[in-house]
């Protein structure tokens, strides 16, 4: 049955059009309570052109409206979510007073409570939850704001006059807004800008958390640092206060001098977060302040141009982490996630440009395709134009931009004029979706060695016929012996097909797509002795890796076809690397890392194979025993030597030994049933190495293992957060769905905690695909009745997680019949236009 049909109405990049009326200022006054919270909003509002002024409100309590000082019939003018001003002077005054109650909204968008404290998420939307305003990103004001509440901390955007009351000078759009109230404590800092601005730094946190700021701070003043020496951007008011809040739909979010973080992203100890937290905290604090300028101070024209701000930050935080860890290792986890996410997004229903035309949610539309395919053009770009052309024309993009609202037109026509260059045909990147398919085939004859190289973009949703695109494909030339005979040189392929001729003596072998210098697929005529010879020898640590990563798909995807072994050749190269102590331990433990089930799943769906998820699991575990078999000997000796002795110290090098000592731990655990793996539990002295040896015990099928790490951890929330997590990913996956729903009854199991949700639901669809995907369909009736229930309380957390669902036609026929029907009862049951928008493009 339907409960509700959810307005399903498409908003079109065509149609945009500026405002007529537009807002300078706004003055919030907010009196705090949990279930009737006052806003007085008072707008300076300037005419700019003919037509109705159109405000957006949401769930609101409209107690007043005023024009001038004059009250306005409020109910004749509000339709649903909008209030419209019909003759509006060319300058007037808006005064309005709502009601909301902060305690009753679990979408977690607007205004909302976490523990007690207020919290605001406005980012795209959320602002017209909090009161009546143009909500959309091109109105851009200043803001006075002023906070009455019986709390100890009291904070919104810019700088603190009296008590409670800021003033943000930097005109920003409502979706930086941001105000938090609360008990809470900050650990503080400072930083000196190269402009000589002293600004206090703040990261405020629950009292008992504040023993986990400092990574936080550190890496805070790494990225002012780093952006005033890379991009030439210094800080611009004189605090940046930073929040931890436990209940929070996403990562992290930019607000102008008040970033707001999931505090999973921003409290750490050695004790409780692993490496993966301390880089991921490195690389969000990052990322939220970079977006001060890509985004605050130059922000996007319009949702469709979110790619503007979000793919040149996640570009930016990936060459921050490139200089302060190690770039190949950046480089191949960048390439692990896009593959992971984006390539899969694009093969699918979900599939859609990184500037997309039409959007029925936008926040439907925070995607992996928007931000990180959204940073492979901007790294493509900066290889077409290099980089001195990339710095002109990023510096000619902020002088030019600074305080405006911009496009992706913007954005190019900066670099075709610093550039003197024409990027018409590279604009293709933003409105083609799909990942082009690079074919390269080589010939040698008699010296003479041509390389065809051939570009064909997929039809995706909506989208056939496509033209070819400028696909920067950096390769070098190896020798037999493996000694390069060609450094590396960049060729734009712009045209369908294209040859290229060299002169070399013996047949060589191509490194190709060096450093991953275009997010294509390739297809590429490589011998099996060509990836070994790349796999010993290439200088390019990604093609290295990828040539390695080959081989083991090839191996996999053999297993499941054919049900063979492994095979001698890739176990005696994989042992070479492996027991090669003078290479990175992070490289090495890449090197070792299996492909994933859905990478093989999907590699398998591209090659004509219907995937079974039950007999990808079994290659991967035969292929792990094999590996684990012909490393035995070596194991011990090799663990030995990248123990990390002394105090747990969060950086680079310390981090790439314990992921490797992860790595050989587990495959150790296939030999001894787990002993070693009980001595690293019980001797582990951080995170890192506790949660690794825990994983091992979990696949061994020690459960005593779970009830002792809960009895240490219970009263940690983000390391109970882990446990829940584990104990699914880990699980047989013949029992993963019976774990999950186990854990759903457990006391600790909150459901509107996103974290926490994540943590179960998610564990099962993105740690136990074999389990998710069992054959009776359980995995998918669980999953779907959770998020069916998640739809009613918080639809962007339901919304997002139901992409778990997207590859269903790789499937066999009774799981896609299984599929559909799970998406079918969704579609039917949903509440939200989020969800609703997801699964009818998800069965369209
Ligand atoms: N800009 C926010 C994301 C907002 C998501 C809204 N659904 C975080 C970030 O990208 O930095
Ligand atoms: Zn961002």
């Amino acid at each position: 049955m339907r409960d509700a049909t959810p307005a399903q109405t498409k908003t079109h990049l065509k149609d945009y059009a500026t405002v007529p009326v537009t807002v300078t200022h706004v003055d919030l006054a907010f009196r705090l309570d949990p279930q009737a919270t006052r806003v007085r909003a008072t707008l300076t509002c300037r005419r700019q052109g003919p037509g109705p002024m159109v405000l957006d409100g949401e769930g609101l309590r409209t107690l007043s409206v005023e024009l001038d000082g004059m009250r306005l019939p409020h109910d004749d003018l509000i339709d649903g979510d909008r209030m419209t001003i019909a003759d509006a002077p060319d300058g007037f005054v808006l005064r309005t007073e709502v009601e909301i109650a902060p305690d009753r909204n679990t979408a977690l968008s607007g205004l909302y409570m976490s523990n007690g404290m207020y919290c605001t998420q406005c980012e795209a939307e959320g602002f017209r939850r909090i009161t009546w305003m143009l909500d959309r990103p091109d109105v851009m004001a200043t803001y006075d704001v002023a906070i009455d509440a019986d709390l100890p901390v009291l904070l919104s955007n810019g700088d603190e006059g009296a008590r409670g009351r800021w003033h943000d000078p930097c005109p920003k759009p409502t979706y930086l807004f941001a105000l938090v109230a609360g008990n809470l404590v900050a650990a503080s800092d400072r930083f000196t800008t190269m402009e000589g601005r002293d600004v206090a730094l703040n990261l405020w946190v629950r009292p008992g958390d504040d023993g986990r700021t400092a990574y936080a701070l550190d890496a805070l003043k790494r990225s002012m640092a780093w952006d005033e020496r890379v991009y030439g951007r210094a800080y611009d008011l004189s605090v940046f206060n930073v929040v931890a809040v436990d209940d929070f739909n996403m990562g992290a979010m930019e607000n102008k001098g008040l970033n707001v973080f999931n505090s999973r992203y921003v409290l750490a100890s050695p004790d409780t977060a692993t490496d993966a937290d301390y880089a991921n905290i490195e690389r969000i604090v990052a990322h939220e302040y970079f977006h001060n300028w890509t985004g605050n101070r130059i922000t996007c024209r319009d949702w469709f141009q979110l790619c503007l701000k979000e793919g040149l930050t996640v570009f930016r935080d990936q060459s921050f982490m490139a200089d302060m860890r190690s770039e190949a290792v950046q480089r191949i986890g960048d390439v692990l996630a896009l593959r992971a996410r984006q390539f899969r997004e694009d093969a699918g229903p979900l599939a859609h440009p990184v500037r997309p035309e039409s959007f029925i949610e936008i926040n439907n539309f925070y995607t992996a395709t928007i931000y990180e395919k959204g940073a492979e053009l901007i790294r493509m770009l900066r290889s077409i134009v290099g980089p001195d052309g990339y710095d002109l024309g990023v510096q000619l993009y902020f002088e030019r931009h600074d305080g405006t609202a911009a496009t992706i037109e913007d954005w190019l026509h900066c670099f075709e004029e610093a550039c003197a260059t024409d990027l018409s045909q590279f604009k293709l990147w933003y409105s083609q979706a799909g990942t082009p398919t690079v074919t390269i085939r080589q010939d040698w004859a008699d010296g003479d060695y041509t390389l065809t190289l051939r570009q064909h973009v997929p039809d995706t949703p909506g989208q056939t016929g496509k033209s070819p695109m400028p696909i920067p494909l950096a390769f070098g030339l190896l020798g037999a012996d493996g000694t390069e005979i060609a450094a590396t040189r960049l060729h734009v392929l712009d045209v369908p097909e294209a040859v290229l001729r060299f002169q070399t003596p013996e047949r060589p072998v191509l490194s190709m797509l060096r450093g991953f210098s275009a997010p294509v697929h390739l297809d590429i005529d490589l011998t099996e002795g060509d990836r070994l010879t790349l796999l010993a020898h290439d200088t390019d640590p990604f093609v290295r890796w990828e040539a390695g990563r080959m081989l083991a798909k090839d191996r996999l995807m053999r297993m499941v076809r054919d049900r063979t072994a492994p095979g001698a050749a890739w176990l005696d190269a994989v042992h070479a690397l492996a027991t090669d102590e003078t290479t990175d331990p992070a490289f090495r433990s890449l090197a070792l890392g299996l492909p994933s089930e859905d990478d093989l799943a999907g590699s398998l769906h591209d090659a004509g194979v219907v995937p079974d998820p039950a007999i990808i699991y079994a290659a991967r575990e035969d292929a792990h025993a094999a590996l684990a078999r012909r490393l035995a000997d070596d194991l011990p000796r090799l663990r030995a030597g990248v123990a990390t002795p002394g105090p747990y110290v969060p950086e680079a090098a310390d981090a790439g030994k314990r992921a490797l000592a992860a790595t050989l731990l587990r495959l150790q655990t296939r030999l001894d049933d787990g002993n070693a793996a009980r001595g690293a539990y019980a001797a582990a002295d951080n995170m890192t190495d506790r949660m690794a040896a825990f994983a091992c015990l979990l696949e061994a099928g020690d459960d005593d293992v779970a009830a002792a790490f809960e009895e240490d951890w219970k009263h940690d929330r983000l390391v109970m957060d882990k446990w829940f997590a584990a104990r699914v990913s880990h699980a047989p996956p013949a029992r993963a769905v019976d774990v999950a729903d186990l854990l759903t009854r457990h006391p600790d199991f909150d459901p509107s905690n996103p974290n926490r949700f994540r943590a179960v639901i998610g564990g099962l669809v993105g740690g136990n695909p074999a389990g998710f995907h069992d054959a009776s369909g359980r995995g998918y009736d669980f999953v779907a009745d959770w998020l069916i229930q998640m739809d009613r309380s918080n639809p962007q957390t339901a919304a997002r997680m139901s992409a778990a669902f997207e590859t269903w036609r790789r499937y066999d026929a009774d799981r896609q019949a299984l599929m559909r029907a799970a998406l079918g009862r969704m579609r039917d049951r949903a509440t939200s236009r989020d969800t609703a928008e997801m699964v009818g493009r998800m069965l369209e």
